[in-house]
C-alpha cells in the first residue's frame, strides 16, 4: 500500500528517523519492558504509539495553557457515540510523522503499515451519529476550535459480527485486550454520580427560598480517561474525556468485612455495568434503565468536570455561558439540562430564573433524527425512582415553558400538550426532545431538508413558540481520514495535477474540476480506482474465498441495516435483474458486482431477515452458470470505520437509497462522492445538497420527493395494486416469496414479503421502478469509460464544501461563538 501524503511545504520537520528509531527501541525496553529481539507486532505498535504519543503531549499541554491564558471559551461535545475506528494513522498522518516513522520502523525490520492493521477499532458507537462525533472531534482541532469531547469508555463497543449460514451472529468486541496506549487513565480525575434516593426540601429564614437537598441511595464513581485529538498538522491538540464506571470504595471492604459479601459484589457490578456495553440499537427506544443511569453518569460526571474547571479559573458560574458552549448530540446527554438547573440551583444557590438563564446560554443541541420510534422519551415512575430531584425539576421547567406558551396566545390545547415535556396519552412520559429544545439557545437538524422537516413535523410547536432557535448545519467528514489516509493513490495524483493546496484548503478541491476533460488525466484517475478496487478485490478473496473481477462496477451499499434505508430495494432489484439476465442472455449486460454491508440491531427481525436474504440470494446468484459472471453480490460481514476505509475508495456507485424524509443526512454518500464514485439516490438528506453541489449530471437521483412521500401516505397507499400492475417487481417477490433462494425453509421471506403488499411502510414497490430504469441508465453510462470518469471527477472536485471543518466552522459561529 501506498503511505499517506508526504508534508506540504506548510508542514514542520520531519523528525530525524534514525532518532525515531532509537526512541522506538527505548520505550520498547523501559515502558514495555521487553527487548527488540523478543516483541511481538504489538510490542511494537504499542512502543511507537508511546513515541508519537510523547511528541503529542508537548502540543497538548501547550494548547491547554494557551487557552487558559487567553481565557478563551471552550466548547463541550457531550456524545454517547464516538466511532473513532483506528487512531494511529490519524495522528502520525495529522503530526507529520508518518514517512518518519515508517523509515525508522523499517530501519527496525518492521513494516509500519502492517502492524498499524493490529490496532483494534476504537468502535464506540452505532454509525452516522458516532462517527459524525469523531469527525468533529478532528475538525475541532484542525480549525482551532478548544474543545473538549466528552463519553463513555466501554469496555464493549460495537458487536463484531460474523454470518454464520448467512445470518448475523453478534460476538463481543473487546478492543481494550492489548490495553490502549492512546489513553491516559486519570484517577485523581474522578466524580461521584448519584442514583435513587430522597429530596429533602429545607426552608431558608423566615420560609422563603426553599433549598432541595438530594441524598442519593447509590452513589459510583466516573473514572476519566483522556484521549489527545491532534488536529491537521498538530496545529491544536484536543481532549476526549471519556468516563469509567467504578464503585466509590474499590474493594467495598467496609460492607464486605460487615459480611454483606454478596451486596459488596453487587455494588461494585452494578458500576462497572454502566461502562460496560454500548447500546447496539440506533432505531429504537433502548427503554432500558441502564440506559437511563448511563445517560445520567456520563452527564454528571462531565457538568460536574465542566464546572470545576469553571470555578477554578472564573470562581463564579454566571460567567458560564461565555466561557462554555455544552453541545448536546442528539437527546441522549438531555438530563444534563436538568442536571446543569440542580448544580446551579441547589449547590451553587443561585436562584430558579437565573440559573434557567444560564442554563439556556449554555446549551445547544443537535436532532438527528426524525423517526418516531429513535426519540427518546423516558416513563415518568423510572425517572422519579433514579432522578427524583431531576424530576422536580422538569415539572419546573414544564411549568415555565407552559406559562410562556399560554401567554403567547397562539396554541389550543393539543398543542399545549405537544409542547409539554411530559407526554400525557398512555404512561406518562418525559420528552427528551422537549426537554433538549427548550434548554438550548439553538438547536440545529443535520441537512437543510431534514431541518425543514423539524420545523414542520416533531418540533412544529416548539418552532412556533420559539421561532428563532432551529437552525440547519449540513453534516459533513473529516478530507484528513476519508480522502488523504484512506485513498492515498487518489491523493497523491489530485498533488500531482492541483498542488498541495487543498490539503490546508479543501475548497480548492475545485481546481480538479478542469481535468475533467483531460483525457490523459482520465487514465490515470481510473488506474488509481482501479487499484483500489483490486485491494478489496483482494480482500473479499481473502476473507471470503469470493473471486471478483475488478474491471465490473463496483456498486456498494454499506450502513447499518434498517428498513428505511432500503437495502430490501436494492435485493429486490438484483432479484429482478437476475431473471432479466436469465432471460436475455443476448444483451450486453453490464458486469457488476453489488456489495453490501452493515449491522443489524440485536433485537431487529426484519434487519435480520434482510441481512439473510442478501445472502440467499448471493448464493444462488454467484453460483448460477447462466449468469456468466455477469452480476455479483457480496454480504461483506462486519462492516465498520476500518473496512469504510477499504471500500469507499473502491466504489464505483454509492447506493444512498432511503425513502425519502427519512435519512437525516447520511455521512456515507458524502465520503463515497468524495472518492470519486458516483450517487444512485433519492432526495433525502444531504443527498439533496450534494446534488446542488457536484451538478444534476453528475448524480442519478430517481423516485419520490419528501413531499410525495407524505402525501401518499396521507392519502392511502395502495402497494398491492401497484406491485401486481409491475411484473418484474411482482416476479421478484413472488420468487423471493415461494423459496427460490429459500429451499431449506420455504417459508422464511413470506411475512417480508407479504408486508410490501400489505402496506409498504418504506415504499419499496412505489420506488422500484425508478430504481431499476436509473440502475439500466447507469449501466449505460458505465459502458462509456471517458463519460464515467469525468463525472467521477467532478464528484471529487466539487465535495469539498462537505469538509466538517465546514460544517465545525458554522457551529462555531453561528452556535458556539467561539473563534476558528
Ligand atoms: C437513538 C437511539 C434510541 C435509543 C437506543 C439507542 C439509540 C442510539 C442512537 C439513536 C439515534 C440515532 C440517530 C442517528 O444515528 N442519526 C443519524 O445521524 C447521522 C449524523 O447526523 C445522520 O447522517 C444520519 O442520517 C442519521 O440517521
Amino acid at each position: 500500500m501506498k503511505s499517506a501524503p508526504a508534508p506540504a511545504s506548510s508542514m514542520p520537520q520531519q523528525p530525524d528517523p534514525k532518532e525515531l528509531a532509537a526512541e522506538i527501541v527505548k520505550a520498547l525496553r523501559y515502558r514495555g519492558g521487553k527487548d527488540a529481539n523478543v516483541a511481538t507486532p504489538h510490542d511494537w505498535l504499542t512502543a511507537s504509539i508511546k513515541v508519537v504519543r510523547d511528541r503529542i503531549v508537548d502540543a497538548w499541554i501547550a494548547s491547554t495553557k494557551q487557552i487558559y491564558d487567553a481565557q478563551a471559551k471552550r466548547v463541550y461535545y457531550l456524545s454517547l457515540e464516538f466511532l473513532i475506528g483506528r487512531l494511529t494513522r490519524d495522528a502520525f498522518s495529522n503530526l507529520d510523522v508518518m514517512a518518519a516513522m515508517r523509515e525508522a520502523l523499517a530501519s527496525l525490520g518492521v513494516d509500519l503499515d502492517e502492524i498499524a492493521t493490529l490496532e483494534p477499532d476504537a468502535a464506540l458507537g452505532n454509525g452516522g451519529l458516532g462517527r459524525l462525533a469523531a469527525c468533529f472531534m478532528e475538525s475541532m482541532a484542525t480549525v482551532g476550535v478548544a474543545a473538549h469531547g466528552y463519553g463513555i469508555r466501554y469496555a464493549n463497543g460495537m458487536f463484531r459480527q460474523e454470518i454464520s449460514d448467512g445470518w448475523q451472529v453478534e460476538l463481543p468486541e473487546t478492543w481494550l485486550d492489548h490495553g490502549n496506549p492512546w489513553e491516559f487513565e486519570r484517577r485523581e480525575r474522578s466524580m461521584e454520580v448519584g442514583f435513587g434516593g430522597t429530596v429533602e426540601a429545607i426552608a431558608g429564614p423566615g420560609g422563603q427560598d426553599e433549598r432541595h437537598v438530594w441524598r442519593p441511595q447509590e452513589r459510583v464513581l466516573a473514572v476519566a480517561y483522556d484521549t489527545p485529538v491532534v488536529g491537521w498538522h498538530g496545529r491544536r491538540v484536543n481532549t476526549l474525556r471519556l468516563w469509567a464506571g467504578m464503585p466509590v470504595d474499590p474493594i467495598l471492604l467496609d460492607r464486605f468485612n460487615a459480611g454483606d459479601h454478596l451486596g459488596a459484589l453487587a455494588e461494585s457490578n452494578k458500576a462497572d455495568a454502566l461502562s460496560r456495553v454500548l447500546y447496539p440499537a440506533d432505531s429504537s427506544a433502548a427503554g432500558q434503565e441502564l440506559r437511563l443511569r448511563q445517560e445520567y453518569f456520563f452527564s454528571a460526571a462531565s457538568l460536574q468536570d465542566i464546572i470545576q474547571r469553571h470555578l477554578s479559573q472564573y470562581g463564579d458560574l454566571h460567567s458560564l455561558p461565555d466561557k462554555a458552549a455544552i453541545h448536546l448530540n442528539d437527546t441522549h446527554p438531555a438530563v444534563a439540562v436538568a442536571e446543569l438547573m440542580r448544580l446551579l440551583m441547589d449547590v451553587h444557590g443561585i436562584d430558579f430564573n437565573a440559573a434557567w438563564d444560564i442554563t439556556r446560554k449554555t446549551f445547544a443541541y443537535t436532532n438527528h433524527t426524525l423517526l418516531p420510534e429513535a426519540l427518546e422519551s423516558w416513563p415518568v415512575p423510572l425517572f422519579e425512582r433514579l432522578l427524583p430531584r431531576h424530576m422536580q425539576i422538569i415539572y419546573a421547567i414544564n411549568a415555565q415553558v407552559l406559562t410562556e406558551a399560554h401567554a403567547s396566545g397562539q396554541f389550543d390545547g393539543g398543542q399545549i400538550s405537544r409542547i409539554s415535556l411530559i407526554e400525557e396519552n398512555g404512561e406518562r412520559r418525559v420528552r427528551m426532545g422537549n426537554l433538549a429544545f427548550v434548554g438550548s439557545h439553538s438547536v440545529n437538524g443535520v441537512s437543510a431538508l431534514h431541518t425543514q422537516l423539524m420545523k414542520e413535523t416533531v418540533f412544529a410547536d416548539l418552532h412556533r413558540l420559539y421561532p428563532v432557535r432551529i437552525s440547519n448545519k449540513t453534516n459533513g467528514i473529516t478530507p484528513r481520514r476519508w480522502l488523504f489516509q484512506c485513498n492515498p493513490g487518489l491523493t497523491a495524483l489530485v498533488r500531482e495535477a492541483i498542488g498541495d493546496r487543498f490539503l490546508d484548503d479543501i475548497d480548492t478541491l475545485k481546481d480538479l474540476d478542469a481535468f475533467a476533460e483531460d483525457a490523459a488525466f482520465r487514465e490515470k484517475f481510473a488506474a488509481v480506482k482501479r487499484a483500489n478496487k483490486e485491494r478489496l478485490a483482494a480482500l473479499t478473496a481473502q476473507r471470503l474465498g469470493i473471486r471478483l473481477d475488478p474491471s465490473a462496477l463496483f456498486d456498494i451499499q454499506i450502513k447499518r441495516i434498517h428498513e428505511y434505508k432500503r437495502q430490501l430495494l436494492n435485493i429486490v432489484e438484483a432479484v429482478a435483474l437476475y431473471d432479466q439476465i436469465r432471460s436475455h442472455p443476448e444483451r450486453d449486460w453490464t458486469p457488476r458486482v453489488k456489495f453490501f454491508g452493515g449491522k443489524a440491531a440485536p433485537g431487529y427481525h426484519n434487519a435480520k431477515l434482510i441481512i439473510k436474504l442478501a445472502n440467499d440470494v448471493a448464493r444462488v446468484v454467484n453460483r448460477d452458470p447462466a449468469v456468466r459472471g455477469l452480476l455479483k453480490l457480496v454480504f461483506v460481514p462486519n462492516y465498520n470505520v476500518s473496512l469504510a476505509e477499504i471500500m469507499i475508495p473502491a466504489a464505483d456507485l454509492s447506493e444512498q437509497i432511503s425513502t425519502a424524509g427519512m435519512e437525516a443526512s447520511g455521512t456515507g454518500n458524502m465520503k463515497f462522492a468524495l472518492n470519486g464514485a458516483l450517487t444512485i439516490g433519492t432526495l433525502d438528506g444531504a443527498n439533496v445538497e450534494i446534488r446542488q453541489h457536484v451538478g444534476e449530471d453528475n448524480i442519478f437521483i430517481f423516485g419520490l420527493t419528501a413531499e410525495e412521500v407524505a402525501e401518499r401516505r396521507n392519502n392511502g397507499y395502495a402497494p398491492r395494486a401497484l406491485i401486481e400492475g409491475t411484473p418484474e417487481l411482482a416476479q421478484a417477490l413472488a420468487a423471493i416469496s415461494s423459496g427460490v433462494f429459500s429451499p431449506d425453509d420455504p417459508n422464511r421471506y413470506r411475512d417480508l414479503v407479504s408486508g410490501l403488499y400489505d402496506h409498504d411502510w418504506f415504499m419499496v414497490a412505489a420506488d422500484f421502478d425508478a430504481y431499476a430504469s436509473m440502475q439500466r441508465r447507469i449501466d449505460a453510462v458505465w459502458r462509456d469509460p471517458a463519460a464515467w470518469h469525468a463525472k467521477s471527477i467532478r464528484n471529487v472536485a466539487r465535495m469539498g464544501w462537505f469538509s466538517s471543518d465546514r460544517t465545525i466552522r458554522e457551529y462555531a459561529n453561528d452556535i458556539w461563538n467561539v473563534t476558528a
